[in-house]
């Protein structure tokens, strides 16, 4: 925790009475709790600052808000704030450049540094829980209601799989401490995070009996769009499921395949065993170690993805 860069951030957030939070596009529970969660916190502690949220909604997690719709106009004079966004172009809101100022927070590895003020801790599993550093270190200054409590434990929650991730460690429950400390209903959150719908349970049937193994062991599934059409689920619904595969033995790795809009291909990409952060930036993609995601395009690409996976694995077995 980097105090020096958090205190300018805060006197920042002080100094602007209009602040715009960005989440990245398709955005998880992670940004969206982290967005919300600062929300809350900031429009908590100073009621008359104008405090938005903006960019695309989230089904999964629509329970911590709605993105406000915002005219030009509020972008004049304004501080944006992006959140847990490492690339620029993943901001959702277009319009982030129009402010007077702009800070990057992200726990990503900051392979594509922007903004004015930027703070980047790859120490923390969750973007939430920088917020709660930024919260544990003026707890004299901020609030935090009901709405933001939540929102910053579903952040953290569906980032770390509910504590299971590396990079969990004593910090992340001190943070999470405080949320107890303030009221958190864990059990609202844990009721709204697992209640799936029908299709999608549906559809979770098919993964466990369609999924494949590549001969070194990375397990996969395959979902086209009309395989995602004809059980009814949405594609952010169907991605979810990439852990269902976490399971296996004898596969460290394991990936998610689906064709989003124009067919296009992407991979849900997680391990258990070897990093596997290198490869997916050598297929257009990147996130944590242990987590990724990567844009194929097509089927081709994607056998060309489980083929560089499956000798890594292979790699990864024999060092052992
Ligand atoms: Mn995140």
């Amino acid at each position: 925790m980097n105090t020096e860069i958090l205190t300018k951030i805060h006197e920042t957030i002080q100094a602007y009475k209009t602040i715009i939070i960005c989440p990245h596009k398709r955005p998880d529970g992670d940004c969206m709790g982290t967005a919300f969660g600062l929300q809350d916190m900031i429009q908590s502690t100073w009621p008359d600052k104008q405090v938005y949220v903006s960019g695309e909604e989230s089904e999964y997690v629509k329970f911590l808000g709605t993105p406000d719709t915002i005219d030009d106009s509020v972008f004049t004079g304004a501080l944006v704030i992006a959140v847990d966004t490492a690339a620029e172009d993943r901001i959702a809101e277009r319009r982030y450049a129009q402010g007077d100022l702009l800070i990057k927070i992200d726990h990503h590895l900051n392979v594509n540094p922007y903004g004015d003020i930027e703070y980047v801790d790859t120490t923390r599993p969750a973007a939430a829980l920088i917020i709660l550093d930024l919260y544990r270190l003026f707890k004299d200054v901020y609030t935090l209601t009901e709405k933001g409590v939540r929102a910053l434990y579903t952040g953290t929650l569906t980032d770390t799989g509910r504590f299971k991730y590396p990079g969990v460690d004593g910090d992340t429950f001190r943070n999470i401490a405080m949320l107890y400390d303030l009221g958190l209903d864990a059990q609202s959150v844990y009721a709204q995070l697992d209640t799936k719908s029908e299709a999608l349970v549906r559809f979770k049937g098919y993964v466990l009996l369609n999924y494949q193994k590549t001969p070194n062991g990375v397990a996969y599934i395959e979902m086209t769009d009309t395989l995602i059409a004809d059980y009814g689920v949405t594609i952010e619904d169907a991605s979810s499921l990439v852990n269902e595969l976490s399971v296996f033995e004898d596969c460290p790795v394991w990936v998610l395949l689906a064709e989003y809009e124009e067919q296009i291909v992407r991979a849900r990409i997680r391990s258990k065993g070897p990093a596997i952060n290198e490869i997916a930036n050598q297929f257009d993609g990147g996130g944590h170690p242990m987590a990724c995601g990567a844009n194929l395009g097509t089927w081709t690409r994607a056998k060309e993805l489980l083929v560089a996976l499956d000798a890594h694995v292979k790699a990864y077995k024999a060092s052992k």
